[in-house]
């Protein structure tokens, strides 16, 4: 009986300490793009960062209720005065991709750019970006300081279906990270401290741009100023609006009242 009870308790202990890993605290969660609403980018997070839509993106069938497609050609969706996100210690964005590595946009198509200005040359930081039409990675300090990357080595992403990326940054380990369909797959080293003044999702809009346009289906977007666990990212790959609802009250009252305005 004695050891029944021991196994008992070893037992709970187990899924006590699984549960507090997969824990992703609501007052982490910076911003978060569904993407259900045809031809509006709201932020359900609880912060204020909606985006505004250029060119003419499409609404595609997308992971989970509707997704924004890109064509590579004047599309991206821009956040201004960005709130919550931060500038340097601990991130992670998320979201849901799915491209052609034979047309994937611009040379170094960038799917969710964090940065201060839309030029290159100030120290902006880019997170979730293509490399080699078919490879993913994040890199910090763009431009004259590139002083973090993560990118993976041959991972197939360009194969036109839906695939998962979590890249970010983790200060107690100093590493920057990847993550492709819940598995980790770079890792990078070095510190950073830049801007995070504007979110563009998609490309740059600014003049002359052939580098950072992204052509494919984007979903599920979401960014942490925390370093996600491999247990969270595979959490948020069930779906960012069941993380929103069990963690956020602020989200679920968000997440409703987009649901009112859909009906309206
Ligand atoms: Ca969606
Ligand atoms: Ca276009």
């Amino acid at each position: 009986m004695r050891t029944l009870l021991g196994a008992t308790i070893l037992f709970y202990g187990i899924f006590a300490s699984v549960d507090t890993l997969a824990d992703i605290p609501a007052d982490t969660i910076a911003a978060m793009w569904l993407f259900d609403t045809a031809g509006v980018v709201e932020d359900v997070s609880g912060h204020q960062n909606p985006g505004i839509v250029n060119g003419d993106p499409e609404w595609i069938d997308g992971k989970y209720g509707k997704a924004i497609l890109f064509d590579g050609d004047g599309d991206n969706v821009a956040i201004f005065e960005v709130t919550g996100v931060p500038a340097q210690g601990a991130i992670t964005a998320v979201g849901w991709i799915k491209y052609d590595a034979e047309n994937p946009g611009g040379v170094f198509p960038e799917i969710v750019t964090i940065t201060g200005q839309p030029q290159r040359d100030d120290g902006g930081l880019q997170i979730i970006f293509i490399v080699g039409k078919a490879n993913v990675g994040m890199i910090r300090g763009w431009g004259l300081v590139p002083n973090l990357a993560a990118i993976t080595d041959g991972v197939e992403v360009g194969d036109n279906t839906w695939h998962h990326i979590a890249t970010g940054y983790d200060p107690e380990t100093e590493e920057s990270f990847v993550y492709v369909d819940g598995a980790r797959k770079a890792t990078g080293e070095g510190d950073y401290e830049r801007r995070a003044d504007h979110i563009f999702l998609g490309g740059r809009p600014h003049e002359d741009n052939t580098n950072s346009p992204y052509a494919g289906g984007l979903d599920e977007v979401a960014i942490f100023a925390a370093a996600l666990s491999q247990e969270d990212v595979v959490r948020t790959m069930d779906g960012l609006e069941e993380v929103l609802l069990t963690v956020s009250p602020a989200g679920k009252l968000a997440t409703t009242w987009a649901r009112l305005k859909d009906r309206s």
